[in-house]
């Protein structure tokens, strides 16, 4: 049997995991079992980056050591994916001791074929990116996240980049499917074509990595000299030792039949370390280029990427206990196309829950199986001879012909929200033939001619129902399947194989199984407010406690000592109101002018659910004003507005001063 290898990145163990995380891990494993129906033998990698200095700083704000925090996100991730049903091969972990093997192994090979030279670099580093920022000065800021750089200096090994400059570029354009979607495909051959410059690829700044091993026939001892592996050499690795790469005869294995890697599934951001770091390491060690990467867009939430450092993720966790895992999927799969940027709100989330899969695919099985259960005792009924058939039931099993082709070229080229359009496409077009053919009617004149039209009409829908249902299995495995064997299917509907799709047509007088529905319909804005209350409950939960103290880390963040130096960034500043009002689709946010003595700042705040604009005029507030510009829903916001967080549902009070302070004076 043919093999199919495809890999998530591996999620760093800095942040508890979010939707964004989920969503390429929910992409992976319905490849995975899409794969597996098409008769290939799918295999999934995913697991976690756990080295370099963003895990090392979230550690110690944690009062952990890296490994014990580590540890315990890994857990989390692990645990996330479980919860959400999703099924993979093998999780690595960075600090799996086969992964250094591994690591050691791919680097002694790149050193051997003579491309790795010792040399000093001097340059911004930007903790948030792990990666130098080669374009700033001093004192500005990274170019990639906006985030603060440090000005490092290091006698490091380097990786002798620029000699795969034409390389690469001559691999891109033999290879079109290399890097995917063709935008990013676009951008990597620019980047490329602009230059490489070689990479530093070891640390000696920091502890927490894999120490290089000591360099056969090299006068220097790297891991004499304390060099640790840069994170992304470690990391991008791991998509080798997960699988066995570097380990004794039988256990590399594995690595042997997978590699190389079928589709490697990241976000867009990762791609050049993905499309250009990895092949050139690749290269250099003698090992096979995997044939397509696909980078995928980011979620948005309030149209920011939805990330840990911009603090707006929504957790899994909440949505899964709501609406149920499937509707997750769905969602994010229908509404993304695969390779943009795409908004997530609990709105849209329980509005298509409502639309699509209440009242179309829900409403569809629930209505057929219903009368197939009260005018044919529950038997699947037998339909007219082909010759004797409407138009109409003609119609509906050649579009499920058609919907078939279009779904399975559709998933083949990834793109799910396409390949779902054609499946509602045959579910709008079976509702409507219900109404159209008013089989209720048919049932109550209940003349022999009646009796066999009602007996086609509900066993082209339930046959209908039934592609619907095997064509979503790698969708929504867990309702489909429930749907299954409302369909009285009594084989395991993740067994079949598509090709069965065409070839096995519904049985007649089969008894159809016990009816519950698998959609209900939801009201929508108390299951969006309890969206929004569980995941305030769970903000700020994610990350693991220190054993002792309870505490987690961030609220170890919040409570960890700073020196005054730190503080004194912090720039404190009393403000004036001047104009207030709601933003527009934004329940919560306000857009204040607020006059700080030197000038009037714009700044839009979360406190419109516990203040009237009205109210605000002239009153007088705290603000930080050294903040990073920043924007919400369109709108720039230069600086924050300083409130206490209150209640469960921490509703923002604003600070207060009982003494008169003119605008603009600073707090210390
Ligand atoms: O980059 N929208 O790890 P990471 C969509 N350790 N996808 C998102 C997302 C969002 N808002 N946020 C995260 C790393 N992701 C490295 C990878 S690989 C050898 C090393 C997903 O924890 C997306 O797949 O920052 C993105 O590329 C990945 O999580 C980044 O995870």
């Amino acid at each position: 049997m043919a093999k199919f290898y495809l890999t998530t990145p591996l999620y760093y163990v800095n942040a508890a995991p979010h939707l964004g995380h989920a969503y390429s891990t929910i992409v992976a494993d319905t490849i995975r079992r899409y794969k597996n129906l098409q008769g290939l033998d799918a295999f999934l990698l995913t697991g976690t980056d756990e080295h370099g200095q963003k895990v090392e700083r979230s550690a110690k704000l944690a009062g952990m050591s890296p490994q014990e925090f580590a540890d315990q996100v890994a857990e989390l991730f692990r645990k996330e994916w479980q919860d959400l049903g999703l099924e993979f091969d093998s999780f690595i972990r960075t600090t799996d001791a086969k992964h250094e093997v591994a690591v050691k192994k791919i680097f002694e090979a790149v050193w051997k074929a003579g491309y790795i030279f010792k040399g000093s670099y001097t340059g911004q580093y930007c903790t948030a990116c792990e990666q130098y920022a080669n374009e700033a000065k001093p004192g500005e800021p990274c170019p990639e996240c906006g985030g603060p750089t440090e000005t490092i200096t290091e006698e490091n090994y380097f990786f002798k980049l620029s000699a795969f400059q034409d390389r690469l570029l001559n691999y891109y354009e033999e290879h079109p499917e290399f890097i995917r979607p063709e935008t990013r495909r676009n951008e990597v051959i620019a980047f490329v074509r602009s230059g490489l410059r070689d990479l530093s690829i070891s640390r000696t700044t920091l502890k927490w990595g894999i120490p290089l091993p000591s360099l056969p026939g090299s006068s220097s001892e790297a891991s004499q000299e304390k060099h640790v592996f840069y994170v992304w050499f470690d990391a991008l690795t791991g998509y080798l030792s997960g699988i066995g790469y570097g380990q004794d005869e039988s256990g590399e294995e594995p690595f042997r039949r997978l590699w190389p890697a079928d589709l490697q599934i990241v976000g867009k951001e990762i791609i050049r370390f993905h499309a250009v770091y990895w092949p050139a390491f690749l290269m250099a060690a003698g090992l096979p280029i995997p044939h397509t990467l696909f980078a995928h867009g980011w979620l948005l939430f309030e149209e920011d990427k939805m990330s840990k450092s911009r603090g707006n993720v929504v957790s899994p966790g909440p949505v899964r206990e709501v609406l149920g895992i499937d509707a997750l999927r769905y969602f994010l799969l229908r509404e993304i196309p695969f390779g943009q940027d795409g908004n997530f709100s609990f709105d849209a989330l329980v509005s298509r829950y409502n639309s699509d899969l209440a009242n179309d695919f829900g409403n569809l099985a629930s209505r057929v199986l219903t009368m197939i259960g009260r005018y044919f005792n529950s038997e699947i009924p037998y339909p007219s001879v082909m010759a004797q058939r409407s138009a109409q039931d003609r119609h509906i099993l050649e579009l499920a012909e058609n919907v078939i082709s279009r779904y399975t070229a559709a998933l083949d080229n990834y793109e799910f929200s396409g390949g779902l359009e054609a499946v509602w496409e045959l579910i709008a077009a079976v509702n409507k033939y219900l109404v159209d053919t008013e089989p209720w009617a048919l049932a109550e004149k209940n003349t022999g001619e009646d009796r066999s039209k009602l007996a086609t009409v509900l066993y082209t829908s339930a046959e209908a129902l039934r592609i619907a249902t095997q064509l979503l299995s790698p969708i929504m495995p867990e309702s489909t399947a429930r749907i299954w064997t409302q369909l009285g299917q009594t084989t395991e509907l993740s067994s079949l194989p598509l090709k069965s799709i065409k070839e096995s047509p519904l049985a007649t007088q089969e008894k159809i199984g016990k009816i519950e529905p698998v959609f209900p319909r939801l009201e929508k804005e108390a299951t969006v407010r309890k969206l929004v209350q569980l995941q305030q409950q769970v903000s700020g939960r994610g990350l693991p406690k220190k054993t002792a103290a309870g505490v987690g880390a961030e609220t170890a963040l919040a409570i960890a000592k700073i020196a005054i130096e730190d503080f004194l960034k912090v720039e404190l500043r009393v403000g004036e109101v001047r104009v207030a009002e709601r933003v527009k689709g934004a329940s919560k946010l306000l857009r204040l002018e607020v006059d700080i003595g030197t000038e009037t700042r714009q700044i839009v705040a979360g406190i419109a659910e516990s203040y009237a604009p009205e109210t605000l005029i002239g009153r007088k507030v705290v603000i930080v004003a050294n903040l990073q510009p920043r924007k919400l829903r369109g709108i720039e916001s230069n600086g924050m507005i300083v409130a206490a967080s209150v209640g469960k549902e921490d509703r923002p009070v604003l600070v207060t001063f009982i003494e008169d302070v003119p605008n603009g004076a600073k707090l210390r």
